[in-house]
């Protein structure tokens, strides 16, 4: 039986005694490791009931043994859920009665207060830890070594990635078989990826830059990557004399910047850096160069796009530049209002078509609508300019939404936490610029006249309910938020009034 995705991961091995993985515990996997593991765990999941077109949600330390789990969905015909981990029990509960999956699998000492909430969804759990302990190995252990993948058509899905909504709660993002196949493919030849490539793979697994990007890139090529458990800068030197590529956010490279070991001999067995999921400054792009004689090599994606443009490995990598787009895909700049095309040179939403473009919204459909225009572009609320030769910037967005160290924060989801907290009249969360994160997600409170609500209260009243990541850095309480003729909250002056606020004192939380 075909199965669209694995087969062609089946087909990129070399030969079984390959190393596919090494982690920072000094254990190796082998292509044959990855495919008999991957089977065990197959064999596993369709004993606990899985059948195609199921939904398994995931929320596990980053491991060689979740990434085979991803595997054995991909090959039991499976959506795979990958879930953040720093998500909390609160934020868990709504992702799992909306995807409804048939199994959970999260960490063994998440067991216990998610119980509950996985029982309620008629889902089975699991468990897995960062070293494979848990319940899910215990049974797969005495599973077969081998595993009749599931039949999957191309347009079969293949994982449900959530993305934040800028109004009400997350979209989870349904990707097909072929959305991540022909867009692995056209990295591969954009980027030059063959099997002496060795990466470095220190981004989480749960999004589609560390899963899809990274991941999938090795094993479509039959490469090899270091697989770390976290970006740590030491971690990263000890790991670059032996790679020869680098992804990251642009986190990575402005803490690598802050080390004295950055140098051009310390980076000389790299042959492309790669940075993305938030804007890399061009400060960076060219301390990172002076220091190196490397161009990062920027890209530009989305989870329900996958990646969209590249700079070039050949030609010139541009700072504030992301490229032209990838083999097989479109993209347009157009008017936001009335969706015309506009000429090179003009500002305007990006727009983009292509075997990469996700199938929809999971349940949906009407949201899923309102985001393509009738000619099939999906339109991203990024804002861009499109040079004359194909070349892509971006601007801007048109979208409320924080990019802070690479993970996305939807401001309204902030702020109705906020606003739920006793003594607290209304909010507004705002990214305000940082030099480690990007942007730092930052709370400008209103409170009701004479409420001893304090920055400590609110830390408290969110601690539970919102990933950490999500949690403001700062808080500034004001006696009125400015607002237009309209009566909307202007963030614009906002971010102004406080665009030095972490200049000036140092990246440390800290509250105003
Ligand atoms: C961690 N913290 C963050 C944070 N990451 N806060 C804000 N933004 C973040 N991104 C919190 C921690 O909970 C901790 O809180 C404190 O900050 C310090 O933690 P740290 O140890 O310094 O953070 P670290 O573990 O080093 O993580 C930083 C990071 C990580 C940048 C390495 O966030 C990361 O790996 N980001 C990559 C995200 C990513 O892969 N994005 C791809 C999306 S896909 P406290 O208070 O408890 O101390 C996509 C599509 C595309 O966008 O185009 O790729
Ligand atoms: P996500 O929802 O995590 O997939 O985030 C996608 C968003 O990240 C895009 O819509 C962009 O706003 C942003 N993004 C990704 N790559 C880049 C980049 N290279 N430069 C600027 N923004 C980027």
């Amino acid at each position: 039986m075909a199965n669209h995705l694995f087969d062609a991961i089946c087909n990129a091995i070399k030969s079984p005694d390959t190393v596919f993985i090494e982690t920072d515990n000094g254990t190796t996997w082998t292509y044959r490791d990855m495919l008999e593991c991957s089977a065990r765990i197959a064999n596993a999941i369709v004993l606990r009931g899985v059948a195609p077109g199921d939904r398994v949600a995931v929320q596990v330390p980053k491991s060689a043994e979740a990434l085979m789990l991803y595997l054995a969905c991909v090959r039991a015909g499976a959506i795979y859920l990958p879930l953040n981990t720093a998500y909390t029990a609160v934020e868990l509960e709504y992702f799992i009665s909306d995807a409804a999956p048939k199994l959970v699998i999260i960490s063994p000492d998440a067991a216990e207060y998610l119980h509950n909430c996985v029982f309620q969804a008629g889902a089975r759990m699991e468990t897995l830890g960062a070293n494979g302990e848990g319940t899910l190995f215990e049974f797969t252990a005495e599973q077969p070594e081998a595993f009749v993948n599931a039949h999957r058509n191309p347009d079969d899905l293949a994982a449900i990635l959530y993305t934040s909504g800028t109004t009400g709660r997350s979209k989870g993002a349904m990707l097909s078989h072929d959305n991540l196949l022909s867009n692995v493919l056209a990295l591969q030849e954009r980027w030059h990826f063959s099997s002496a490539d060795r990466l470095i793979h220190a981004l989480p697994l749960f999004h589609a830059h560390g899963l899809f990007v990274a991941a999938n890139l090795t094993l479509l090529s039959g490469s090899r990557m270091d697989l770390l458990s976290k970006f740590e800068v030491d971690r990263i030197f000890a790991v670059l004399p032996r790679a020869t590529i680098m992804m990251g956010v642009p986190t990575f490279y402005t803490r690598l910047l802050q080390d004295a070991r950055l140098t051009a001999e310390s980076t000389r067995h790299i042959r492309v850096f790669i940075s993305g999921s938030a804007p890399l400054l061009a400060d960076t792009h060219s301390s990172f160069f002076e220091r190196t004689g490397q161009a990062i090599l920027e890209r530009y994606g989305m989870t329900e796009t996958n990646m969209i443009t590249s700079n070039p490995y050949d030609g010139a990598r541009l700072p504030g530049s992301v490229g032209y787009a990838l083999p097989g895909v479109s993209v347009r700049v157009t008017d936001p209002t009335t969706g015309a095309q506009l000429a090179a040179g003009e500002p305007g939403m990006i727009e983009v078509k292509g075997p990469n473009v996700f199938k929809g919204y999971w349940n949906l459909p009407e949201k899923t609508k309102e985001e393509f225009r009738d000619d099939g572009y999906f339109i991203t609320g990024d804002i861009g300019i499109m040079e004359p030769d194909g070349r892509l910037a971006i601007i801007g967005r048109n979208k409320d939404l924080i990019i802070s160290g690479g993970y996305n924060v939807y401001p309204s989801e902030v702020e109705n936490e906020l606003n739920a907290i006793e003594g607290i009249v209304e909010s507004a969360v705002i990214g305000i610029p940082h030099r480690d994160l990007g942007e730092a997600v930052t709370a400008i409170v209103v409170r009701e006249p004479g409420a001893k609500v304090d920055a400590a209260a609110i830390a408290t009243g969110i601690e539970r309910r919102l990933a950490r990541f999500k949690q403001p850095k700062r808080v500034i309480f004001v006696d009125l938020l400015p607002r237009n003729a309209m009566g909307k909250v202007q963030k614009n002056v906002l971010r102004d009034t406080y665009r030095n606020l972490f200049v000036e004192n140092g990246s440390e939380m800290q509250v105003v």
